[in-house]
């Protein structure tokens, strides 16, 4: 999972198209680092201020700093088209920053002040908004209420001071909704001055975010409101999210923003967790209750902790619908219809087509459905007993006794202490199951009123 190698460090001042009046405030501008890989880069403590422990970005990675005079960190971002691959077998061209949708993670210490250098590579203007942070006002980055706009081309900066430690966003406050539909938004995470505060063994973070993509195609439609159809994490679907890998009794920290248009009830299995983390800060142990789902509304933040016990525990939203990938949603209910040679035909003329199974929709877990280029089966995942029929918002806790500290790499399928798995049942059946009579259908209950004309109304 570290490779370093996958980091295209330095771009050239020449290339940034600096203006002689652009950042004339700040001394110079700090070189700019991308990653396009969507494979995690593990933690890694900071080589220069206050000590931090950092988090793991599922399927991204942290934004490099440079310290300047008077101890300010500079961050540099970039914002930029980007190509995301959501699972392997689709790529998405989105928004992001630095290569990447979501951008970079920003980790800096409470009290620690920041210089943020913003250039756009859009082909429209943008701003950066610092969602829960308290900054002055005129840093907050609301295009043409707090500041003008970032034009194509243009760098500009922002410089705060970290009031508070706690789970924070960023995201353009610029065409939000054609910006965001795009793909771009990032974590900005405060750790507490005393690296001692609420310690935990692993600390994992992701954005939860959707896109309206059409079967075959690679842009998000922009202007869609409610019918997204790739739910992800970190613009990621299952099986393409990072497992959230763990060692036994570790203390673990899961911290989730959500910037799509809906709630989702995060759930996980195994371990109760307690919400830690909130919008408003860290919540006191004497408030916080124990819980295995917790719902995250719209623009919310949250984080919540857990005994890590040995399994492979399933952790998704549970809103049905956002546990899986790309489909029509006109998908008509074909359970008791043998259409699977009628599929194929109907795929040859409409390429975008996409079928029920005949018995649910396990079949796409099972086989595979004729799809059209850039398509990711509706579930998908191979697990150690079978298909796991899954998308979107859903990965897996792994925890294991023989973890070593630090090592996020994937322990393969969890193995079970004997006896200790859901077996089938061998002895004997009973030949004529019991049951209750069916009630009759009689002419009452099948009659059916139609409306006719207005007649039937009466006021
Ligand atoms: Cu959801």
């Amino acid at each position: 999972m570290n490779d370093r190698r996958n980091f295209l460090r330095g771009v050239s001042a020449g290339a940034l198209a600096l203006g002689a009046t652009a950042a004339s405030r700040a001394a110079s501008l700090p070189e700019a680092v991308y990653q396009a890989s969507p494979q995690m880069q593990p933690p890694r403590p900071p080589e220069t201020g206050r000590p931090f422990r950092p988090v793991a970005t599922l399927n991204g990675w942290s934004l490099p700093w440079r310290m300047a005079t008077g101890n300010v960190k500079e961050f540099h971002l970039v914002a930029e088209p980007v190509v995301r691959e959501l699972a392997p077998g689709m790529t998405a061209r989105l928004w992001g920053y630095n290569g990447s949708s979501p951008g970079p993670t920003i980790e800096a210490v409470e009290g620690d002040r920041v210089r943020i250098f913003v250039t756009n590579k859009l082909p429209e203007h943008t701003t950066v908004h610092w969602h829960g942070l308290l900054v002055p006002n005129g840093m907050d980055g609301v295009g043409g209420l707090t500041q003008p706009h970032i034009a194509p081309g243009k760098t500009f900066v922002y410089e705060f001071q970290l009031q508070r430690a706690g789970t924070f966003m960023y995201h353009p406050h610029a065409d939000e909704m054609v910006q965001m539909a795009m793909g771009m938004m990032g974590l900005f995470i405060v750790h507490p001055r005393d690296p001692g505060f609420m310690r935990v063994d692993r600390d994992f973070a992701f954005l939860l975010n959707a896109y309206a993509i059409e079967p075959g195609a690679a842009v998000p439609r922009t202007a869609e409101m409610t019918d997204f159809n790739l739910w992800t994490w970190n613009s990621r679907v299952f099986p393409g999210i990072d497992p959230l890998v763990c060692r036994t009794g570790d203390r673990v920290r899961v911290r989730v923003g959500n910037l799509t248009m809906t709630n989702h009830p995060i759930h996980m299995h195994g371990p109760h967790f307690t919400v830690t983390g909130t919008d408003g800060g860290w919540v006191p142990p004497t408030a916080r209750w124990p819980e295995v789902t917790t719902d995250i509304a719209v623009g919310q933040m949250r984080a919540f902790e857990f005994e890590a016990i040995a399994g492979d525990w399933a952790i998704h939203c549970h809103k049905a619908h956002h546990t899986m990938n790309a489909m029509g949603h006109q998908v008509p209910n074909m359970i008791g219809v043998d259409h699977s040679e009628l599929a194929e035909r109907i795929s040859r003329l409409i390429p975008d087509y996409m079928a029920m199974g005949d018995k649910g929709m396990s079949d796409m877990g099972a086989m595979r459905m004729p799809l059209p280029e850039n398509t990711l089966p509706m579930m998908d995942g191979k697990g150690p007993f079978g298909p796991l029929e899954m998308g979107g918002m859903f990965s897996v806790v792994k925890v294991r006794d023989g973890q070593k500290p630090g090592d996020y790499a994937d322990p393969g399928p969890f193995k079970h202490p004997a006896g200790t798995v859901a077996y089938e049942y061998e002895g004997p059946m009973p030949s004529e199951p019991a049951r209750a009579a069916e009630p009759a259908m009689d002419e009452h209950t099948m009659h059916v009123h139609k409306p006719q004309g207005h007649e039937g109304h009466e006021h």
